[in-house]
Parts: C-alpha cells; structure tokens; sequence
C-alpha cells in the first residue's frame, strides 16, 4: 500500500518502449518487492538468477509466462529491492502485468523516479543521473559515447577533482585569516596565488570540454538563408545527399521551413531550408518569409547564402550575433570565382566546396576536433562551470584580502557542488527527473 513517504512506495511501470516487441518488461522498485513477487510469481526468486515463472493475477489467474529477475537492495539500480518481469512485450498483455503489480500493492512510477531514486540512495551522482536520460536521448554516436563516459562518472570525476583542489587551497587561506596581515609569509602569498592558478587552468579546460558537450547533446541549429534562387535548397539536398526540398528555376519556390538532420564528424547539425528573403509576391511567401525569420532567431549558425555569379542583397534579415558563413553557390557557373575574404565559394551541383562549408560550420559554432574526450555537458553544467570560473577571477584579484578571497573560493565551490547534486535545490531535482520517461 502506498505509505506516507513517498519513498517509502513500491514504485512500478512498464520499462521498455509502448508497442509491440518480442519481449516487455514492468519494472518494479521498493520494500514491497518480496510480497508483490510473492502475490504474482508465488515465491521470491534468488537474487540476481533469471528465473523462468508464471505470471499471475490477483485471482491467482496466468497472465504471461516469462522472466523474472530479483536485485535484492542495496545492489540494484535504484539501491532498493528491484523486480524485473520480462514477458511477452504487446500493450495489453505488459497492461494486464502492470495492473497486477499496482493490485498486489505497488503504485504507478512518476517520469525518472526509478533514476530519481538511484540519486537519493546515493547510487548516481545528478550529473550521472542526467547522463542517464542523455544516453537513451543521444542522437548521435559521438553523444552515446560522450552520455557513457558521463554516465561511468568521468565527469563528476573531473568535478570533484576541482572540488577538491578548491578544498585545499580554502583550508590554507582559512588558516591565514587567523593571523595580522603583516605576518603573514609571503611564501603563503604565493603559494595560494599558484594554487589558484592551477585550478583555474583546470577548470577552464573542462569548461571548454563541456561546451563542446553542451553541442553534442543539443545539436547544432544551422539555417540556410539568402535571395530567392540562389540555390538554398540544391545546398541541402546536397548536404543531407537526398532530393529532400523541391528545387525549380522559379524564384521563391520554397515557401516553408524544411528542417533535415545530417551528421558532421559525429556531430548531429539539422539543416533548415528556408523561403528566400524578398518583398513577398503573395500571403503564402509572407508567410514564408515570416517563418524564415523565425528559424534566423533560432539559428546557432546561419550560412548566408549568394549566387556566385549575380549581385548579392544586404540579406538585412539575418541577425546581426549570430554566427555566419557567407556561401557563394553556382560557383561552377564562373570558373576561377574568389569568394570575398572569409567566404566560401561552393557549388551544390557538382559538390565542390562542401567539404570546406561542413568544417566551416564546426568552427562558427565552437566545435574543435581536439580528439580529447568531450563531456556531453548541460546547460545548467556550462553555466555553473562559468559561475565558478567567475569566481576564481575575483578571487586572484583578491590575494592578500584573505576574507573576500575565501568567499569567492566558498562561492565556486558552491557553483560546482551544484553540477553532481551535492548542492541541489529540491525544485531542481524536479525539473530534471520529470523530463524522463516513465520507466526510466
Ligand atoms: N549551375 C548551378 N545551378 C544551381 C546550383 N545550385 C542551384 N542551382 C539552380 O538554381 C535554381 C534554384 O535553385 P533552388 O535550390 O531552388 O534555389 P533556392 O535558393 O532554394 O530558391 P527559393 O526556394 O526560390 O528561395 C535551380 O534551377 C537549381 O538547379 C549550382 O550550384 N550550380
Ligand atoms: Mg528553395
């Protein structure tokens, strides 16, 4: 029966994706575990063995015939009692299960309860448990890979090495308030100016795997914009090697945002084709060009794109912070074209330049093949990462002032317990668990 401490609860939903597949799993969590295996399987099965069991309703009726897998707390997922049911995996069947399980006393899971709970045992730190929901998101290798190493801790283990750094270095400066300025050694002085150094340095270089991360994870906004009939369209179908957008001679031919996702390097960019800027012809290409400055808003890169062999409009359109790459199509039609200084010169029919734009848009948005290992890295990581980078650039203003220094020490400190949760705020546990699918 669902108790008063939410925590307390037997937890339980349906694990694998809705749908039809060879095999479902209804997963449950919580101190009730052995007396629903009980009601439902009729015994208890031994720990950490796949048993082969019937499944049963209330009434004692079968339900399913499959496996039944038993992690007897604290060596499980969620560090508490879990029962894995794997059964045949059709919605009705893995529903008549679930309803089994909420009937011998379990309640249904919230979204990221089960990783929710894994945090509060102590299991996952917040970063791994946010790793978890970005490796089953990953669209891309590169992200898999990089959620992975997250998820096995390597970044919470970048983090806590800063921690404790930063540790070191406030129990010296604390050690020195105690004592008249005048007495203090120089020698302290330049210790902790050194120190500091260090874990600035440290901090900047995960600060920038991190934002390599953050792009990774989210993926790299890239519109296409320009006059109409420049060649915007032929650009993408090139660029994702599929006929996706209609390309004709007519101007203004595209009339909506086309979005199609392509990798670069491993690196998930999703291409927006747009309707060409002009002094609209009609409602529909108002329209258009409405969404096109919409997507322009949204862009992390905008390839501005010229026909190689006409005059260029100002293009006044595209924002003015935005990172740009000036692209100068049909280069094929004017053999020994220069782009101006800084552009590319490229030709969607025969693929000449492309190689250079794909590179190009890496570069605009930050991204650098270093080959170092990325942290598949949040928003909220970034941001707490660059707090605590702020920190430490008052702080080496301030050796010598022992209290103010310490305080910036205390405050980045505070920014970096905030990334694996030792530091976290209840509202923003629930905002990241919630995101989760149910059964997560
Ligand atoms: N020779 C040559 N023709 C091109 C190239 N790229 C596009 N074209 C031609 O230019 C015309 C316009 O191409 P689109 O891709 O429809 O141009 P767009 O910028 O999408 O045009 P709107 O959708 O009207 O804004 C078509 O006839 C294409 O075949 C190129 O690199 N070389
Ligand atoms: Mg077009």
């Amino acid at each position: 029966m669902p108790s008063g401490d939410p925590r307390r609860d037997t937890i339980a939903a349906v694990a694998t994706p809705p749908g039809r597949g060879g095999i479902g799993i209804v997963r449950l969590s919580g101190p009730a575990v052995p007396h629903i295996a009980a009601r439902i399987l009729g015994s208890l099965p031994p720990r950490r063995v796949a048993k082969l069991a019937h499944f049963r309703d209330a009434r004692g009726e079968a339900l399913d015939e499959g496996i039944a897998l038993y992690f007897a707390a604290p060596h499980s997922y969620t560090g508490e009692d879990v029962l894995e049911l794997h059964g045949h995996g059709g919605p009705v069947v893995m529903q008549m299960l679930l309803g089994a399980c909420l009937d011998a006393g379990a309640r249904l899971a919230e979204p990221g309860e089960f990783t929710r709970r894994a945090f509060l045992e102590g299991r996952l730190d917040l970063a791994q448990a946010e790793a978890v929901a970005d490796l089953i998101d990953a669209a891309s290798q590169e992200a898999a890979r990089s959620a992975l190493r997250s998820l096995s801790g390597e970044f919470s283990a970048a983090i806590e090495s800063l921690r404790r750094a930063l540790v070191e270095l406030r129990a010296l400066t604390e050690a020195q308030l105690d004592f008249p300025e005048e007495e203090l050694d120089s020698l302290h002085r330049d210790d902790a100016a050194r120190r500091l150094a260090q874990v600035r340095a440290a901090l900047e270089d995960v600060l920038a795997r991190s934002r390599q991360g953050s792009l990774l994870r989210s993926g790299v906004h890239a519109v296409l914009a320009g006059a109409p009939n420049v060649g915007k369209s032929s650009l993408l179908n090139r660029l994702a090697g599929e006929e996706r957008a209609i390309v004709t001679p007519i101007p203004g031919t595209t009339r909506d945002a086309l979005r199609e996702p392509v990798h670069i390097d491993g690196v998930a960019v999703v291409l927006v084709d747009t309707a060409g800027l002009r002094a609209p012809a009609d409602e529909v290409e108002r329209i258009g060009i409405a969404r096109t400055r919409q997507e322009l808003e949204r862009a992390d890169v905008v390839l501005a794109v010229h026909d190689a062999t006409a005059a260029s409009p100002a293009l006044e359109a595209i924002p003015p912070n935005v990172a740009r790459i000036d692209v100068y199509n049909k280069a094929d039609l004017r053999p020994g074209f220069q782009p101006p200084p800084g552009a590319i010169a490229v030709s969607a029919k025969t693929g000449a330049g492309l190689a250079e734009l794909r590179q190009a848009v890496l570069r605009a948005v930050g991204w650098s093949a270093t080959g170092e290992s990325v942290f598949l890295a949040r928003e909220r990581h970034v941001r707490a990462l660059s707090e605590a980078a702020g920190h430490l650039v008052r702080a080496a203003a301030e050796t010598g002032r022992w209290e103010l220094f310490a305080e910036e020490l205390r405050l980045a400190h505070e920014q970096l317990a905030r990334i694996t949760g030792a530091f976290t705020a209840d509202d923003l546990l629930g905002e990241i668990f919630n995101r989760f699918c149910i059964g997560k």
